[in-house]
């Protein structure tokens, strides 16, 4: 068993992973270590299990079978198990999104629904992208107008989805002439299931080609109207102080925790847990109050929007349990580990689903609806707070940490940030990376797994590229790992920046590394670029300029959607850990190297944060240099920190 450092480097999760390790309670960890060795064929992706005339599997050492059943060949095989995993993470964000659409149409037509529009300027804005009349209309006629318009881009069948053309023209051609410009979200993604069904698509190159075009259906479409649509219903994030890690819930207080994806419910328990009767209820049963907090990517919509703490990331689900003091967990849709039924029950904890399409055998499913969203919420927060009565003192084990942040910095705060209020423009950003004080940006997102001792990845590499003058913006598990090691913090955070870097944020008053959201407002980095693009002086699409992302933990099928829109859009992208296919020569190949050729941009796996710093730093220093800039050669920069 390895030991709780090992397994995370933050120091309220090791308390946990050692109280567990005495309690003889298996975590995600110890499950990882019983499941060694991996499937190896798995790993490297050239395991077919797509027709019932396999399983197949190619032999990695050439003597064995080289073709499945069929006669597909590893390239075949493993491009059609990647593009799968990209399409059941693009369908995850974009089907949130879709709630998210529904949500407002049940905003724009029951007065009584509980839902109102709290940024009423960002709809009007997207309601004359969609072409909807704006001149004397109520926001809710637009509202409902701009609900039915995304409604219809997810069974549109032909056409291209409205947010791609906020790209920068140059892309939008390119996506055109190659054949990648999506046409209706679910038809893409219904489109590459089909082409990945035994017998049909034999070309690994055309494979990827459907894959990237799903992908942007997500990343442009799915996912930029559940960011875009959030804002409308529950108020544009601007920059907010709270706090992270464990220490949040409180040994005196009932702790309801929402872990999972969708504000839509979680908006509506914000509200209820400040319900004065429940509140009454709550200090009757001996109770100080009642603390919200979230997990995973509800958190960091709350996070940005209301303040909400944030009691952690993916691999902090079971250790929240672990502190003996959660009196209610409430989950939606994704991200939720089945074994919390069987670790909840080990506690006093009351674990809630509320999905329908997220149920677990024997927990209490409490359907969430949203024509009755705010009373579903009281009975919800009610059912925690009488639970706090069942709570034995004796095993509450909190640890003592919490750590203060600044998040929600979407990409139109940033603009009016910049700018200030009267001249919004990113035009000092620009000048900024062309007088070289700044080397660039880079986006560090996604999940935790438990390959990588939870946190070093996301934080090592942040650090490491504020020290180079990189700006970094985060979002997802990426985000909340940074915050509780004190990175959102901006005057900490200062402290390790670059002088250039420091420079500019001292005089724009902005951190070296920016919460920009949950894993859906990945989209928002996308706009950021293509705002960068439209103000000058960077070339003319986002291929152009000095920037790159990293998922240096990530575990998701969503990861490799948001990985594949990312590159799609020009983004050269690190993974931590390689993605499955490594067993096809051919497509690995095409992954780290060939889309270049046909994106502008392609992948590379690198697990060693530092190192992928550095090559994220030399692919900017690439771009600089493009542009003609003022390039800082690579040589002079700083040496690898020692970690
Ligand atoms: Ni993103 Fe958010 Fe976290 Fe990964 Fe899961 S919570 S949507 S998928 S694990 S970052
Ligand atoms: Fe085997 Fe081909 Fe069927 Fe896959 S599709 S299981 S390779 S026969």
């Amino acid at each position: 068993m390895t030991a709780p450092e090992e397994r995370s480097i933050d120091s309220a999760a090791q308390q946990m992973i050692d109280r567990a390790q005495q309690d003889e309670i298996g975590l995600a960890w110890d499950r990882y270590e019983e499941m060694q060795p991996q499937c190896g064929f798995g790993q490297l992706g050239i395991c077919c299990r797509i027709c019932h005339m396999g399983p197949c599997r190619v032999d990695p050492f050439g003597d064995g079978p080289q073709e499945g059943i069929c006669g597909a060949d590893a390239n075949t095989i493993a491009a059609r198990n990647l593009v799968r995993m990209l399409a059941a993470g693009a369908a995850a964000h974009s089907d949130h999104g879709r709630d998210v659409a529904l949500t407002l149409l049940e905003a724009a037509r029951n007065p009584d629904s509980g839902y109102q529009i709290r940024d009423p300027q960002k709809l009007r804005v997207i309601a004359e992208e969609y072409g909807v009349a704006t001149d004397g209309q109520s926001v809710t006629k637009m509202a409902e107008a701009v609900a039915e318009k995304t409604l219809a881009e997810f069974g549109q069948q032909e056409g291209e989805l409205q947010f791609a053309l906020r790209a920068p023209a140059p892309r939008v051609k390119l996506w055109r002439e190659q054949g990648l410009m999506p046409r209706g979200i679910d038809r893409e993604v219904v489109e590459l299931m089909h082409q990945t069904t035994m017998g049909v698509d034999a070309d690994y190159r055309n494979i990827m080609r459907q894959g990237m075009r799903a992908a942007l259906a997500d990343g442009w479409g799915g996912s930029m109207i559940a960011t875009d649509l959030q804002d409308v219903l529950f108020g544009s994030p601007e920059p907010i102080r709270a706090k992270t890690n464990l220490g949040v819930l409180k040994e005196d207080h009932v702790n309801i925790l929402v872990h999972g994806h969708e504000p839509t419910l979680s908006e509506m328990i914000v509200e209820a847990t400040r319900d004065p009767e429940l509140v009454a209820r709550a200090k009757e049963l001996g109770a100080a109050g009642i603390i919200l907090a979230g997990q995973c990517c509800t958190s960091n919509e709350l996070l940005m929007r209301k303040g909400i703490p944030s009691a952690g990331t993916f691999l902090h689900q079971e250790l929240a349990i672990m502190t003996g003091a959660v009196d209610a967990m409430v989950v939606d849709v994704q991200c939720i580990m089945p074994q919390l039924a069987h670790l909840s029950e080990r506690f006093h904890t009351k674990l809630l689903t509320t999905s329908p399409k997220t149920k677990m055998p024997g927990v209490e499913h409490l359907e969430f609806h949203e024509d009755q969203a705010l009373e579903i919420a009281r009975q919800i927060v009610s059912v925690g707070v009488e639970n706090f009565a069942n709570r034995d003192g004796q095993r509450v084990q909190i640890p003592d940490e919490e750590m203060d942040l600044v998040a929600g910095f979407t990409a139109e705060y940033v603009y009016t940030l910049l700018g200030g209020r009267f001249r919004p423009s990113y035009r000092p950003l620009n000048d900024a990376i062309m007088a070289g004080r700044l080397r660039g940006v880079a986006g560090v997102v996604g999940c935790e797994n438990p390959q990588i001792p939870q946190g070093y990845g996301h934080i090592t590499m942040a650090k490491e590229l504020i020290r180079n003058d990189v700006l970094v913006v985060v979002t997802g598990c990426s985000a909340l790992a940074d915050a509780r090691a004190g990175l959102l913090q901006p005057e900490a955070a200062l402290e390790m920046a670059g002088d250039g870097l420091k420079e500019v944020c001292e005089a724009i008053g902005m951190p070296p590394v920016l919460h920009v959201g949950s894993c859906v407002d990945n989209s928002r980095i996308l706009i950021a670029c293509a705002e960068m693009v439209a103000e000058g002086g960077l070339g003319e699409d986002i291929s152009e300029l000095p920037v790159a992302g990293a998922a240096p933990e990530w575990m998701s099928e969503k990861a490799v959607a948001i990985g594949y829109y990312v590159v799609a859009s020009g983004i050269y992208t690190i993974f931590g850990t390689p993605q499955n296919v490594l067993g096809a020569p051919e497509l690995h190949k095409l992954v780290v190297e060939g889309l270049e050729d046909i994106v502008g941009a392609s992948f590379d796996f690198e697990a060693d944060p530092i190192k992928a710093a550095h090559m994220m730093i030399r692919h900017m220093d690439k771009k600089r240099a493009a542009l003609g800039l003022d390039e800082m050669m690579y040589e002079q920069a700083l040496p690898a920190a020692a970690s």
